[in-house]
């Protein structure tokens, strides 16, 4: 997608400080960070929302999840906690028109979420 910003920084168009890749997802972290670590994780191919995940993107969904349960661990907010948080849409306040998960961690979080 040629106007997409997670597209741009998928294809190092634009830069960013990635902290994992492999051949389907890659994960940097968030520029407007709300926790010490705020991480996103995006799959490289262009899926606009959690809502358009499709039966075929089932190993790439995995692929995620695997990478998450990683960073969270080379963050060391694997044992404390952290949340995972896909905002979907806008009441969500989903900003960014590609698939994104939130890793956040490194203080406590409050609940429910405002
Ligand atoms: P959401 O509201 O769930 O769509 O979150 C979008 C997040 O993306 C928001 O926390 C800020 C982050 N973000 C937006 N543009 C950029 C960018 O160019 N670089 C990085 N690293 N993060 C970005």
């Amino acid at each position: 997608m040629d106007d997409c910003i997670f597209c741009k920084i998928a294809d190092k168009k634009i830069s960013a400080n990635v902290v994992y890749e492999d051949g389907e997802v890659l994960a940097f972290r968030d520029i407007n960070p709300q926790a010490p670590v705020h991480i996103l994780l995006i799959p490289k191919k262009h899926i606009p929302s959690f809502m358009d995940i499709v039966e075929a993107d089932k190993g790439l969904i995995a692929a995620i999840y695997k990478a998450a349960q990683k960073i969270a661990g080379d963050a060391s907010v694997d044992k404390k906690g952290f949340r995972l948080v896909v905002n979907n849409g806008q009441d969500a306040g989903q900003a960014v028109a590609h698939l994104h998960f939130h890793l956040l961690g490194g203080r406590k979080f409050s609940w429910p979420p405002g």
